[in-house]
């Protein structure tokens, strides 16, 4: 009998959606458990799940549990069947690669916190983040190739942007999204058919 796999994460969590696109495009079912990490005891259940950051999401495995998306979602595609989500070929694994170090050092922090919240908050960003936000746009938009991010089928590095593209839209960068970026823009109208992980 197979173990089963559990996802403890959030609906609006950025990282929780890449794993949940992730299980999906494996097609992977499993079960999703909500933690809402900015409760007030959210980020003591977060620790208690097994992320010592008291961040979300964790993935159970059976008695494995995993922290740490990057961690999560290769576990996720080396660990079952399923379509590889990760290129075989040297140059397009490491784009793939490039994308998702870009989400997760730039577009989350600028797009999302820097621009996305804000918003949502009806703040201004703070000076500059625009121009930051743009940036990390053009350079996204340069990286992608093919039908999807990198090539001819979604690979984690689809996962990862789709997850905050609706957060993207709905920031002061969306505008430079919809008007400058016409590959994510047609890459986005594809995405968007993906499995729905919310
Ligand atoms: N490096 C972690 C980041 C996870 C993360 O930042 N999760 C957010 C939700 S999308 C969170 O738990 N934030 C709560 C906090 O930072 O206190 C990962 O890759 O899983």
């Amino acid at each position: 009998m197979s173990r089963p796999v559990t996802l403890i994460g959030a609906d609006y969590s950025v990282y929780s959606r890449i794993c949940r696109l992730t299980l999906d495009l494996k097609g992977v079912p499993h079960a999703f458990e909500r933690l809402d990490v900015f409760a007030a005891d959210g980020r003591t259940r977060a620790r208690q799940a097994g992320q010592p950051f008291g961040k979300i999401p964790v993935l159970r495995h059976g008695a494995l549990t995993l922290f740490e998306t990057l961690a999560i979602t290769r576990y996720i595609d080396e660990q079952f069947d399923g379509p590889a989500l990760q290129p075989a070929n040297p140059a397009d694994r490491a784009r793939m690669n490039q994308i998702i170090s870009i989400v997760d050092t730039s577009a989350y922090p600028v797009l999302v916190w820097g621009l996305h919240v804000p918003r949502s908050e009806t703040r201004e960003p703070d000076p500059g983040m625009l121009d930051k936000g743009r940036a990390v746009l053009d350079a996204l938009e340069a990286l992608t190739q093919g039908t999807w991010l990198c090539g001819d089928v979604p690979t984690l590095a689809d996962a990862y942007l789709a997850a905050c593209t609706d957060y993207i839209l709905d920031s002061a960068a969306g505008s430079h999204f919809a008007n400058h970026c016409p590959r994510l823009q047609d890459w986005w109208t594809r995405a968007q058919a993906l499995p729905k992980a919310q």
